[in-house]
């Protein structure tokens, strides 16, 4: 169906089909379980890499398995590099399809397959990450952060929601944007929210003061794509990541720390969007640069009231 909004040339991204949740007490049918559940993601997908930042964080590691698909995606979808050894997959769409026959939608990463229904659970991006830090507490480690903490809840949703209307989802929305209004409303809403978030973070060292919170793993998968990708493949090149001295400190910040760093690759990153989205780079040519230095020094402890 083409929408007012498609019409218009904007991007305008599906709505997440499986949304099924894993709860503590098991009343969703799906209990948080140690072993029972596998992630599968792309290192290369911003929305994948939230879920394996926070998946780190947290000390889920042996508790949530991890499935990674190959980062360069032709029509058939997602593939493993060999068969994924937990469901014999070859092809993400074989659990879609598993799940509901007649699932007509994209195979999307991040999603969480049930090893104990065999039955694909959710590909609801946000939801996957407040799952790890609301349900399954129980297997946080002592000294684990609390990266959503109750207090901060409402005004952490209310900054995710900016940032993903105009950030996260704003860098698609002017890279796929096929009319010139559409292209220009998106850019100019991505840099005035960037342009607020660098004001934002010249007195505080993360986006909710001294400690990493859900809006911060959120916000940085979209920074470490930003000079690699957005700038130039989505043409959201008002300004680079490395123009901004108090957004590219606080990225560096965030890389510095293993679960961030770990997470990040930056030629999976850059091959798959420049060979996979042709629709913007139809010849599948990857940029060498930019070259930039994520390990320079950021001097952002200082900003830490301790
Ligand atoms: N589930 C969401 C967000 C996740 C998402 O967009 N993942 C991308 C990778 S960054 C994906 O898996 N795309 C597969 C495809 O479009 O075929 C959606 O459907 O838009």
């Amino acid at each position: 169906m083409i929408t007012q909004e498609m019409a218009a040339g904007r991007f305008v991204r599906q709505p997440n089909r499986f949304t099924d949740t894993i709860t503590a007490d098991g009343s969703s049918g799906y209990p948080a379980e140690s072993g029972r559940y596998r992630l599968f993601v792309s290192y290369a997908c911003p929305w994948a890499q939230r879920t394996l930042i926070v998946r780190a964080l947290l000390g889920l590691d042996e508790v949530i398995s991890l499935g990674v698909v190959d980062p360069i995606r032709d029509e058939r979808g997602w593939r493993f590099p060999d068969r994924d050894p937990v469901t014999g997959a070859a092809f993400l769409s074989e659990l879609y399809l598993a799940t509901d026959g007649s699932y007509k939608g994209r195979y999307t990463v991040p999603c969480i397959w049930d090893t104990v229904t065999g039955r694909l659970v959710t590909n609801d991006f946000p939801a996957i990450t407040t799952t790890f830090e609301t349900q399954f507490t129980d297997y946080h480690p002592t000294g684990a952060p609390d990266l959503y903490p109750v207090e901060l809840r409402p005004d952490i949703d209310e900054l995710n929601e900016l940032v993903y209307a105009t950030v996260n989802n704003g860098v698609y929305r002017a890279g796929f944007a096929t009319e010139q209004n559409a292209y220009e409303e998106a850019v100019d809403a991505l840099f005035a929210t960037l342009d607020r978030l660098e004001e934002r973070l010249s007195t505080r060292r993360y986006l909710f003061g001294d400690r990493v919170t859900e809006a911060d793993i959120r916000l940085y998968t979209t920074l470490a794509r930003f000079d690699a990708v957005y700038h130039g493949h989505f043409k959201c090149n008002l300004r680079r990541l490395v123009d901004y001295p108090n957004l590219w400190g606080y990225a560096r910040d965030l890389y510095e720390q293993p679960a961030f760093r770990d997470t990040t690759d930056f030629d999976q990153i850059k091959r798959h969007y420049y060979v996979t989205l042709t629709n913007v780079n139809p010849s599948g040519v990857v940029p060498k640069g930019p070259v930039v230095d994520w390990t320079e020094p950021h001097g952002r402890a200082a900003l830490s009231a301790s």
